[in-house]
């Protein structure tokens, strides 16, 4: 019993000892320096992660104004990025998807936590929408989506497009979808070719932004679009709505068709589905008599 005692009474002392002299280590830290010792760095460390944690919120999408000339005063994202809504959208699914060619050109406005209410946004208009990236936010339950080829603070290119079903709008500080339309961009390409001699063989045309081409070229020609812009195209036949004469598919950028070639003489239109025969349009013209004897065009697909 005795040895017990003195040893407890040793490991006592020695922790006692070790206390003195973790004191004086620590003075001498303090008296050494006038920054911080490494001591200090853990609370600060334990404390960082605890704010983060209470401001959660904070991290949320923000949603501002700004004003779009003619458009007038309209919801734009932390960057300062115009909003818009695709009105074929509803409340339980989204018409601009993963599948369809969509999200590349109209990325959703996502957030991690509840949407912040910038100067001029009603806070309580704010919501998500669930889709499968993530919470999209909304606005008076109008889901906000961004326009991939908008460059810059003020740039409205996806205003009044009508694509997967629906018109793309900018959207009021009050929700309304601003159903005007600015004057828009050159909707086709001159037609730079028209007095020229009809091209043949194999064509490659260039898709640019929100350029097709008009073509002219003669019976038998093939031609070949690559999308030498930064977003989805296509080059379908028909004036909005797909005709079935030929169609090269979505091209994202830097892809190129299938080779699709023209047997029949005649004159066809042809459009961007993803953004809309108003948007982007063109013809191409096909001279010269029919290469196959029954007169019947074969588009190569
Ligand atoms: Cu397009």
């Amino acid at each position: 019993m005795l040895g017990f005692g003195n040893r407890q009474s040793r490991l006592v002392t020695g922790g006692f000892a070790a206390a003195i002299i973790g004191a004086m280590l620590i003075a001498a830290c303090s008296s050494s320096s006038s920054t911080p010792m490494p001591t200090t760095a853990p609370p600060t460390a334990t404390s960082a992660p605890a704010n983060t944690a209470t401001s959660a919120p904070a991290t949320g999408a923000l949603v501002k104004t700004a004003t779009a000339g003619a458009l007038g005063s309209i919801l734009v994202d932390a960057n300062g990025m115009t909003l818009y809504h695709l009105s074929s959208d509803t409340a339980t699914a989204a018409a601009c998807t993963s599948t369809n060619g969509c999200l590349p050109n109209w990325p959703p406005l996502l957030t991690t936590g509840a949407p912040q209410a910038g100067p001029g946004v009603t806070a309580s208009l704010l919501g998500t929408f669930t889709r499968p990236e993530g919470a999209q936010v909304t606005y008076k339950g109008n889901t906000l989506y961004r326009a991939a080829f908008d460059k810059a603070p003020g740039d409205t290119k996806g205003q009044g497009i009508t694509a997967f079903g629906g018109k793309w709008t900018v959207v009021s500080p009050s929700g309304d979808l601003v159903q005007s339309t600015p004057a828009p961009a050159a909707t086709t390409a001159p037609t730079a070719a028209a007095t020229a001699a009809p091209a043949s063989g194999t064509v490659t045309s260039s898709i640019v932004d929100f350029a097709l081409q008009n073509l002219n070229i003669t019976v038998g020609t093939t031609v070949i679009w690559r999308n030498d812009g930064g977003i989805t195209h296509t080059a379908t036949s028909g004036k909005g709505t797909p005709d079935g004469t030929f169609d090269s598919g979505f091209l994202n950028a830097g892809q190129s068709s299938k080779a699709i070639k023209f047997d029949k003489a005649g004159t066809f239109t042809y459009y961007c589905q993803v953004h809309g025969a108003a948007t982007m349009s063109a013809t191409i013209t096909v001279a010269g008599s029919p290469t196959s004897s029954s007169g019947a065009g074969a588009y190569g697909y």
